[in-house]
């Protein structure tokens, strides 16, 4: 499967696109049951609701154990999860989408198992909000030739905190004082405020996927309802992005893909 030019002139434009009923419905549920698994049976490497809010920059910049520190707490995302089951490396692999990745990157697709290679969940009850911010900031690259492809693996929407994207941003410049000390962009910021308000909320169903740019802002809601909220999202680059060496980056294996 391939974009329209209309489609890659839409992603260029505004750093994310959405594929409705992309991913086949029993392959979603596959992966689902899979993950519930994981989750119930608290597989490492894990990551918790109250570590995913309180790790520090430095932490988050440099730490490359991925295991929970902690014993106890609600899970906020799988980690790892490429090698976990081969149902989910067979999602990260899938070749349907390998057309589409090389027309956004303009390159031979490598997937990048250091950060997002995950299974995220919204718990009800137990969640917590994200805050505006882009990928890439603790990441290590050459260059920003990365993108996120997030599949939801049931309804996402304002209630369960589905992702918020602010259109454009992955081509514009700020400045420091636009983020906190975590680099967050910060929503009591005057100069952030008008640009907040352009916010797009991508509300999906199973099997639809977006298609976001690493340095495209984004966030999400806590999960207000009674279901948890549970997506799979797994990062890619060029093959001309290079990862720093010695960064936390390049401290897992890159999965370099056949052309189509
Ligand atoms: O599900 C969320 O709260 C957003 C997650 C996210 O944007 C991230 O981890 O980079």
């Amino acid at each position: 499967m391939r974009l329209n030019q209309n489609e890659l002139n839409l992603f260029n434009q505004n750093g994310f696109i959405i594929l409705k009923d992309f991913a086949d419905k029993r392959e979603c549920n596959a992966i689902l049951d899979i993950a519930k698994i994981h989750i119930k049976y608290q597989i490492e490497p894990i990551e918790r609701e109250v570590e995913y809010h309180n790790h520090s920059k430095e932490y988050r910049t440099n730490v490359i154990d991925y295991n929970s520190t902690l014993n106890q707490g609600t899970i906020r995302r799988l980690r790892q999860v490429y090698s976990r089951d081969t149902i989910f490396k067979n999602w990260m692999e899938n070749r349907k989408i390998r057309p589409i990745l090389e027309q956004i990157l303009d390159d031979q697709v490598v997937i990048t198992t250091a950060h997002h290679n995950s299974i995220m969940t919204k718990m009800p009850e137990k969640s917590s909000e994200t805050n505006w911010h882009q990928d890439i900031r603790y990441w290590s690259f050459t260059d920003s030739n990365l993108i996120s492809i997030w599949l939801a693996l049931g309804d996402e929407n304002s209630q369960n905190g589905a992702l918020e994207f602010i259109p454009k941003s992955h081509k514009m410049s700020f400045s420091s004082n636009q983020f906190d000390n975590k680099d967050y962009f910060r929503d009591d910021y005057k100069q952030n405020m008008s640009l907040i308000e352009t916010k797009v909320l991508t509300a999906l169903n199973k099997g639809d996927i977006v298609i976001f740019h690493s340095r495209l802002l984004h966030r999400a809601n806590r999960n207000s309802t009674d279901e948890p909220k549970i997506s799979f999202v797994y990062t890619v680059k060029g093959a001309s992005t290079k990862a720093i060496d010695g960064s936390r980056s390049l401290a897992y294996p890159e999965i370099l893909l056949d052309r189509t």
